[in-house]
Formats: structure tokens, C-alpha cells, sequence
């Protein structure tokens, strides 16, 4: 058991546009945040990690990035950055930033060179391909937020590379210059006093020479041919040669379609590439074989079969990163808990997971008041480019029913996640004294922050015990994790144990009280409750409560 401070910190995701307004544009701010510092400081988190604040024209927003260097005019200045930097720091607490370098911004000043002419110096900044002799796409690659991956760019002729929208061009990582500015780039902030990145989609950095395709008709799924791709450790490599090995930093590399065997090349101790990885494998539980759209139920068997292989598959090196939700997906609490009948139960149940799975716990903004998923009633009221794009597609030229789609938008769409931070019962929730640019979440009335403050019974206090319990027991951090009753369809139930410690975590994931039977050898007898969603008193050892979770140090 190696200790690191990595390994014991809970991490705690910002995404400013949503958190907090301070000048009333009803765009969540630098200053925002700044203001609930010590909301953040009472919590408990170690690391904050920001989504993106630098220069963006917002067409995903902040994930095209049009300057590196500066931050977005409607998050602030570098000044209020600095100020956000020193007062986290001032508190305790790290900051860790979003790298976003797969792609850019068609804005930033590298694109508009690399567009202009075949022999701009910057032409190589980026992934450019002439057509197929019928003048269509080099190939047929989709991109994640619909349509082709490839855009004809007029000036040159040619078409370039773009894996989300048309606005957020790819970096091409073979061309070694483009690698060194985005290390200089990384040093720059580093220098700065940034406490770690998270490394938006860095495993779909390095492409497969002449870029492939499967030969279909039509467009296909082209991730083989970018996903864990050829070149993806030695960038890694490098980029922790030249940087990462510089400086005494944190980093999480967001990687979808990785598996266990590669997350262990990503994060192992002797790899030098990254400490964890965002992988994607549970938040795939209820979509279909072909897209998150394409809603399916999902089962406590399927949620706990992939958990489960992630745990043990790094057990012995690596490290997992656990999370339940971020800004690219529906709540947590609306998604496996059930946010009607049971929301403050649920909630608490799937916070209990969070933190007793081995691995770094992530919390992303309002998970810890339990924030439900929205339904806005009309596809004008979302705001994301990716549900736009899928809308358009399937709806306006697909023909699709609208309200098929809506449903689907509303249950798995990313503006779940995305409506304002919901800190009381004033008028739009307290985020802004303007108009949102995004709707406020109607129940903010009941679910807010300042109840949740001063109700000890809340789902944040909740969230401030597992985060205090997490720095007195070192077993939550390094125990050894075991899985029990592994067939069970309502329960999940594991044991951590580290040397003479054995803690024995049970969570019922129904609305329905279930029969508690432990395995031959198992017993709750003498052992004492840690934490639990319930009060301990009445607790029926032979049976769990609507989603309840215990956590039992056992004799
Ligand atoms: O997301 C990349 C990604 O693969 C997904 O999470 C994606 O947003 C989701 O599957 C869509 O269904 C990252 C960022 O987290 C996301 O916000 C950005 O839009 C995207 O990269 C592009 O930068
Ligand atoms: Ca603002």
C-alpha cells in the first residue's frame, strides 16, 4: 500500500456556468465561485476541479477553446483565476483544471493559420485530408455529437478532422510542435500554481496513420481507429517526461471506451503516464448497443458486474476514479436512486457507494443536495449542442417522433446535470439575480443548499460525514475490497478490510424492504455502525429498509 495524497482526497467538480452568478448576466462566474469557498471549505473536499474557464466562443461550453492563455469574459479575468487560485489554496484545498487538447476551438488563433493555406506553418496543427475522388468525406467516421466527423473547409479545398462538433477541430498530436505548445501550455499554468489537470478525452489523442475506416457504406462508428490508439503512451510518456514529472501534481485522464487491461497501462505505478482514469463502462448500463439514446433498464447485476470488475481489476496497480455523475450525464439520484418517493434515502445509498468503493470519489456540484434531472417540456428550453444536433437528426431530418426523443433527452440528456446550482428558495434558486441562461430546476424550492445547511439530517451532511470518515479510516482509502452475495438482485453488498479493520458495507438499490442474509462466516454481531441512511435506532439486523446502506465495522 503505496499512501498518496491522491488516493485520499475527494475531488469535487465545478462547472462554472451552472455554480454561481455574481454580476447578475445570468452566467455562473469566476467571482461566484469565489463566494462559496467556504461552503466548499465546510463541506470537506480536498480538490476542486474546474471545467473549463479559458477563452471559448461557448459552443460547447468552454470545451472549445479559443486561447489557452486567457479566461472566458463572461467567467472573469486572470485576476479573479488568481484570486480563486490563492483563496482555495488559502483554505487547504487544490484546484485541478480541465486540459482540454484533443481539440481546440476553430477560433483559436492556430486554426485560423492552419485554415488560411496548404503551407501556413500551422497547417500541421491540425488533422487535414482532401476528399475521396467523388469529392465526399475521407472517411466515414461519426462524430460523438452526430453527422460526419469531417467538415470541407472552402479556402483550402480540403476537409478537417472534428470528433465533436464543426467548431472543435482535432489536434494532430503526430506533428511534434503542436506537442510542445501544448506542453508549454501545461507549464504555464503548472508555474501558475494549478494542482493537477483533468484530461478531457486524452485517449482519443492519437489516431491510426492514413485514418481507416470500416469500409460500410454510409456513416460508422470509427472510435477502433482513434480510441487507445497507436501512439497514446508514448504522447503520454512525454507529456509526463517533459511536464507532468515536474511538478508534485494530480491527474485524472477522462478516456471513454477504455477497458480494465488498458487503464491499468494508463495509471500503473512504472508507466509514468497518469494516476487515474475517467472510464465509462457503468454510466453504459442503460443505453443500447449503439447510443446512449436508445433507452434501456438497467439492473443492479449489470451496474455491480462492471463496478466490481473495475475494483478488482485494479487492485493490485492502478487506481480507480469513482464517480456516479458529472456534467455529461443525468443525475445520479434520478438515474439509479429514485428521486420521488425516496430521493433523501437514494441519494444517501448511492453517496455511500460512492465512498466506500475503492478509489478517489468525485462529487459533482449538487449531488450532495440531491439535484434530480430536469423536464424541460420543449426541446427549445435545452441549451446543449449535442442534444441539438441529435434532435435535428433524428427529428427534423430524420423523422423520428418528437416525443420519443424528448423523453430520451429528458432522461439521459447532459442538461440534467447542467441547470443552476441551487443554493435556496429565492428566485432562481439564488444562482443569479438576472434570467439563467439555462432554466432553474423548479423544486429548487425544497432542494437547495441553505436547507440542506441547516437540516442535520440533509443528504449534504450526509456527504460531510463520508468525506470526515474518509480522513479518520484509512480503510476507506486502502482496504482491500471483497465482494459478497454476488448474485444478490436488490443488495450490494462488499468488505473492505485493511490489516485488523474489516468494515462490511450493505445497499439495498430497491424502494422495497429486503431480507438481509449474510454468508456463512459474516456476522453484524458486536460489530458497530459507522454510518447509515437510517437511524441507528430500530435497525432490524435481518432486514434493510427502502435504499438503505450500512456500514458496519465488524468484530
Ligand atoms: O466528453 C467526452 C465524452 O466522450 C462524453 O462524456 C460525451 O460528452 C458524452 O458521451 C456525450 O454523450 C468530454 C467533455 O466532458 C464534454 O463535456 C465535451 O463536450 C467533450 O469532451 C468534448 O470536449
Ligand atoms: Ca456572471
Amino acid at each position: 500500500m503505496e499512501r498518496a495524497f491522491w488516493k485520499e482526497a475527494v475531488v469535487y467538480q465545478i462547472y462554472p456556468r451552472s455554480f454561481k452568478d455574481s454580476n447578475g448576466d445570468g452566467i455562473g462566474d469566476l467571482q461566484g465561485i469565489c463566494s462559496k469557498l467556504d461552503y466548499l471549505k465546510e463541506l470537506g473536499v480536498d480538490v476542486i476541479w474546474l471545467s473549463p474557464v479559458y477563452k471559448s466562443p461557448n459552443d460547447d461550453n468552454g470545451y472549445d477553446i479559443s486561447d489557452y492563455y486567457d479566461i472566458m469574459d463572461e467567467f472573469g479575468t486572470m485576476e479573479d483565476w488568481e484570486e480563486l487560485l490563492a483563496g482555495l489554496h488559502a483554505r487547504g484545498m487544490k484546484l485541478m483544471m480541465d486540459l482540454v487538447v484533443n481539440h481546440s476551438s476553430d477560433e483559436h488563433a492556430w486554426f485560423v493559420e492552419s485554415r488560411s493555406s496548404k503551407d501556413n506553418p500551422y497547417r500541421d496543427y491540425y488533422i487535414w485530408h482532401p476528399g475521396k475522388e467523388d469529392g465526399s468525406a475521407p472517411n466515414n467516421w461519426t462524430s460523438f455529437f452526430s453527422g460526419s466527423a469531417w467538415q470541407m473547409d472552402e479556402a483550402t479545398g480540403e476537409y478537417y478532422l472534428h470528433l465533436f462538433t464543426k467548431k472543435q477541430p482535432d489536434l494532430n498530436w503526430e506533428n511534434p510542435k503542436l506537442r510542445k505548445s501544448v506542453y508549454d501550455m501545461m507549464s504555464f499554468w503548472l508555474d501558475k500554481g494549478v494542482d493537477g489537470f483533468r484530461m478531457d478525452v486524452i485517449n482519443l489523442i492519437s489516431k491510426v496513420p492514413g485514418l481507416p475506416d470500416d469500409g460500410k457504406e454510409g456513416l460508422s462508428d470509427g472510435s477502433p481507429y482513434y480510441m487507445n490508439g497507436p501512439r497514446i503512451h508514448e504522447f503520454l510518456q512525454e507529456m509526463n517526461a517533459q511536464v507532468l514529472s515536474r511538478y508534485d501534481v494530480m491527474t485524472v485522464g477522462e478516456a471513454p471506451g477504455v477497458t480494465v487491461e488498458e487503464a491499468i497501462h494508463y495509471t500503473g505505478k512504472d508507466r509514468h503516464e497518469l494516476q487515474m482514469v475517467f472510464q465509462f463502462e457503468h454510466m453504459d448500463v442503460d443505453s443500447g448497443a449503439n447510443s446512449k439514446w436508445d433507452l434501456q433498464p438497467w439492473t443492479l447485476s449489470k451496474l455491480r458486474g462492471v463496478l466490481h470488475k473495475w475494483q478488482t481489476g485494479l487492485a493490485e496497480d492502478g487506481w480507480n476514479s469513482l464517480y456516479l455523475n458529472n456534467h455529461d450525464q443525468p443525475r445520479m439520484v434520478s438515474r439509479f436512486g429514485n428521486d420521488k418517493e425516496y430521493r433523501l434515502e437514494s441519494a444517501k445509498m448511492l453517496a455511500t457507494l460512492l465512498h466506500t468503493l475503492k478509489g478517489t470519489p468525485y462529487i459533482y456540484q449538487g449531488e450532495e443536495l440531491g439535484m434530480t434531472n430536469v423536464k424541460f417540456a420543449s426541446i427549445e428550453e435545452y441549451r446543449d449542442v449535442e442534444i441539438h444536433n441529435m434532435y435535428r437528426e433524428q427529428v427534423v431530418e430524420g423523422g423520428a417522433d418528437p416525443g420519443t426523443i424528448l423523453q430520451a433527452i429528458q432522461t439521459k440528456g447532459r442538461d440534467n446535470a447542467r441547470t443552476p446550482m441551487q443554493w435556496s428558495a429565492e428566485a432562481n434558486a439564488g444562482f443569479t439575480t438576472g434570467t439563467p441562461w439555462i432554466g432553474v430546476n423548479p423544486n429548487y424550492t425544497e432542494i437547495n443548499a441553505e436547507e440542506a445547511v441547516a437540516d442535520p439530517g440533509s443528504i449534504y451532511h450526509y456527504y460531510r460525514q463520508l468525506i470526515a470518515l474518509r480522513k479518520q479510516n484509512p480503510v476507506m482509502v486502502y482496504g482491500d475490497y471483497e465482494l459478497i452475495m454476488q448474485d444478490h438482485e436488490q443488495i450490494y453488498a462488499y468488505t473492505r478490510t485493511l490489516a485488523e479493520e474489516k468494515w462490511l458495507i450493505v445497499l439495498n438499490f430497491t424502494g422495497h424492504p429486503v431480507a438481509l442474509e449474510l454468508p456463512e462466516g459474516l456476522s453484524t454481531e458486536g460489530g458497530d455502525i459507522v454510518i447509515a441512511n437510517y437511524p441507528v435506532e430500530g435497525m432490524d439486523s435481518s432486514q434493510l429498509r427502502p435504499f438503505e446502506a450500512r456500514v458496519y465495522s465488524l468484530k
